[in-house]
């Protein structure tokens, strides 16, 4: 149908240019609710969010029903305090081993060439705590890319680090010394010339929401959430890696390696997004029922799905809507579920082969902190 559509485009001209955009904006078919259908919610739930402010609007998986999150359901996470910023005084500047510091207002930034991308924000605490299951969500940003800024601003030869601080700030132990710290993160200078990468300022198509980093973030696709820093003030190039709380205190991951019979600690600051996916809902229309899920991280083969001990079924990906770094929707039919207690289980496998880790496999068995938790999801629903 698509392809037709195509043809008719070259035929017809604009008329099918409006039918073609219709369609675009149309969310994918697995994924509307239909007359009659109804979601059977999960029976596992997460528990009491224990810190409300820090952690915003998790995705509700059942209501998953467009590919883009509206940017009142999207998820926020604040570390430290949440600013209110007034566009008007606010500017940002890029410095440290450059040869020429640069000061940028909203109006220099919205000035520059324009950039989107579709790209699904995961926190890589997602899923490792019982509370914390909805920190995920997919929306088409909008900015101005990075790198052509780094380049005006001249790197120095000596600048190996580009650290992003944010605006929020927090009183900060280690050991005895007290600091007030803004929140900041860094790359290597090669990742943040990634063309990929942009200084953001829309959310989609509206200026970025305050919980979500107004006036500008860093949007770094490929990225787990915590690089993707909101509420930018500052960039600054470094001759040294950056050691900051949010690089190598927090969101580090501790894991147990086995390398030849020794056992090796590997701390390794959280980064890359990994592979997941995980089931979003079962719905049911009179006695069909279908499982509905999205699958991240990586670039997607396929997706498969296991209900309690049956094997492993390949689920069918949704192609109407697709990005290169958006969650990819997938979907298989349920037939005949017998009434009780059923598990749902989804893999992602990457085009690499790369499979979805089991919970019980040692990459994840042997991982001793909650982040980059991209174990498989199993889910419990129960069939009346
Ligand atoms: N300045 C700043 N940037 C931040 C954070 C923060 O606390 N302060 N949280 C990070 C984390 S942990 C995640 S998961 C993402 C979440 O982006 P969102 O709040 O837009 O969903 O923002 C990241 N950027
Ligand atoms: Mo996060």
């Amino acid at each position: 149908m698509h392809r037709i559509q195509r043809r008719e485009l070259l035929i017809q001209g604009s008329a099918a240019l409006v039918a073609i955009a219709a369609i675009r904006a149309s969310p994918a078919y697995a994924f509307p609710t239909q007359a009659g259908e109804e979601v059977v919610p999960w029976l596992d739930q997460p528990t009491e969010n224990p810190n409300p402010d820090g952690i915003k609007t998790q995705l509700v998986w059942e209501d998953l029903d467009s590919w883009i999150t509206p940017n009142d359901k999207f998820f926020s996470i604040s570390h430290f305090n949440r600013p209110t910023i007034d566009e008007k005084t606010w500017s940002m500047e890029i410095g440290g081993l450059v040869k020429k510091p640069l000061k940028l207002t909203l109006a220099d930034i919205r000035a520059r060439p324009r950039q989107e991308v579709v790209f699904t924000v995961e926190c890589s605490g997602n899923h490792g705590f019982p509370f914390f299951t909805g920190g995920i969500g997919n929306a088409r940003w909008a900015g101005t890319p990075l790198a052509p800024i780094l380049e005006e601003a001249g790197v120095l030869e000596k600048g190996i680090e580009v650290v992003f601080f944010g605006t929020d700030e927090s009183e900060v132990p280690i050991r005895d010394v007290k600091m007030k710290q803004s929140f900041a993160r860094s790359m290597s200078l090669a990742d943040a010339m990634n063309p990929d990468n942009l200084l953001c300022y829309e959310m989609n198509g509206a200026a970025l929401p305050a919980p979500n980093g107004f006036p500008l973030r860093l949007i770094a696709p490929g990225w787990y959430g915590i690089a993707n820093v909101k509420w930018l003030k500052r960039i600054e190039v470094r001759d040294t890696r950056f050691m900051s709380v949010m690089m190598a205190r927090d969101y580090v991951t501790i894991r147990e390696e086995d390398h030849n019979g020794e056992t090796v600690w590997a701390e390794t600051s959280v980064g890359r997004a990994l592979l997941k996916s995980a089931p979003a809902k079962v719905t049911r229309k009179g006695s069909d029922y279908a499982i509905v899920g999205a699958a991240w991280g990586a670039p997607i083969d396929r997706v498969e799905v296991q209900i309690d001990q049956a094997p492993w079924a390949p689920a069918t990906i949704d192609h109407s809507e697709e990005a290169e770094h958006a969650w990819k929707i997938w979907s298989l039919p349920w037939a005949n579920p017998s009434p009780g207690e059923h598990t749902v289980t989804s893999r992602a496998v990457s085009t690499t082969g790369q499979v979805q880790p089991a919970m019980d496999d040692p990459l994840i068995a042997k991982k001793h902190t909650y982040w980059e938790s991209n174990g498989q999801v199993t889910r419990r629903v129960k069939i009346a």
